[in-house]
């Protein structure tokens, strides 16, 4: 960690790079980050390639997110939260990547440590959990902003405090940010609060149709009930974790038609199964209890395959 801080203070024009489709850790941690390097007079470029999801964009700053660097001059590419290069979809310029040294911060079991400097610890609950870590070293003040991005970044990751990776140090951290200023029942409400009509009517559809069979629950979803409803495939994916609640259930997998012969599983575990290895085995990634991966091929076919995949890592 105190080589990240040198590194991060040796640096005066900062990129910094989250995955696609963010999260709240995602842009949680890149903005308290961002706003923790501005306060030491950096300056500091947002990149995001994907689309910033609506419920999130009450984080301050959210709007400074460019799709792609601009053509400039950085002392250092930060990517926070990312398992892999592929992870920042157009974001990850080979020009740029070869011309600037990478520093690489997360959390992800998987991560390939692809950075010329990598800070990887999969006990953090979230890369927020670390950047709040870090501050003390670069010698920031932990402002409401910063504070309210982070916590976010916690809250989303842990779903609430509820996921295994919850520690005494992500709830010391939670109170530190709550002191300084974040607002945690906001960021709740505006986080898991906000489920649209269409979507709690498609989570109708989807759960009077799962399966379950010895310790795995799962379902599919056709593109044409997303469609139906307008409801993307990243909206409908915490209805993974709801089916993981179900009694004796060790596995649930939520497979999604995606469009273009893709299709999207989300994989998560009660705790005994690793599921972090079943995606990476199938080509993805993602924490022990939590993953995903994305498989080419008919919803019947990728349904009959990664169940396949679930049973046998549980054997
Ligand atoms: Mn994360």
């Amino acid at each position: 960690m105190s080589n990240i801080a040198h590194s991060l203070l040796a640096a005066q024009r900062l990129l910094l790079i989250t995955h696609v489709i963010p999260d709240g850790d995602a842009l949680g941690s890149t903005l308290g980050l961002a706003w923790g390097l501005r306060q030491l007079d950096k300056t500091v470029t947002l990149v995001c390639a994907g689309p910033i999801n609506s419920g999130l964009q009450f984080l301050p700053g959210v709007e400074a997110f460019l799709p792609q660097a601009p053509a400039a001059h950085f002392d250092r590419i930060v990517v926070l939260d990312s398992g892999d290069l592929s992870r920042l979809g157009d974001a990850c310029q080979p020009a740029l990547f070869q011309s600037v040294p990478v520093i690489n911060i997360d959390h992800h079991v998987t991560n390939t440590r692809f950075g010329d400097e990598n800070w990887v610890d999969d006990t953090a609950s979230s890369v927020s959990e670390m950047i709040h870590d870090l501050l003390p070293a670069l010698g920031i003040q932990c402002d409401d902003r910063i504070a309210t991005c982070l916590l976010t970044g916690l809250v989303t990751d842990t779903l609430g405090f509820r996921t295994s990776s919850t520690t005494p140090r992500t709830l010391r951290a939670a109170a530190g940010l709550m002191a300084a200023g974040a607002p945690l029942y906001d960021i709740v409400e505006g986080v898991f609060g906000r489920k649209s009509l269409n979507l709690v009517r498609l989570w109708g559809r989807i759960l009077s149709t799962f399966q379950n069979d010895a310790g795995i629950v799962w379902a599919t979803v056709p593109e044409r009930l997303l469609q139906e409803h307008g409801v993307s495939e990243d909206d409908v994916k915490g209805l993974a974790s709801f089916l993981r609640g179900t009694e004796g259930t060790e596995v649930a997998i939520l497979i999604m038609e995606a469009g273009g012969g893709k299709v999207k599983v989300e994989f998560r575990s009660a705790g005994r199964v690793d599921v972090s290895a079943v995606a990476v085995s199938l080509g993805g990634g993602g924490h022990r209890v939590a993953s995903g991966c994305t498989l080419s091929g008919s919803l019947a076919e990728v349904e009959a395959r990664v169940v396949a995949a679930v049973r046998q890592a549980m054997s």
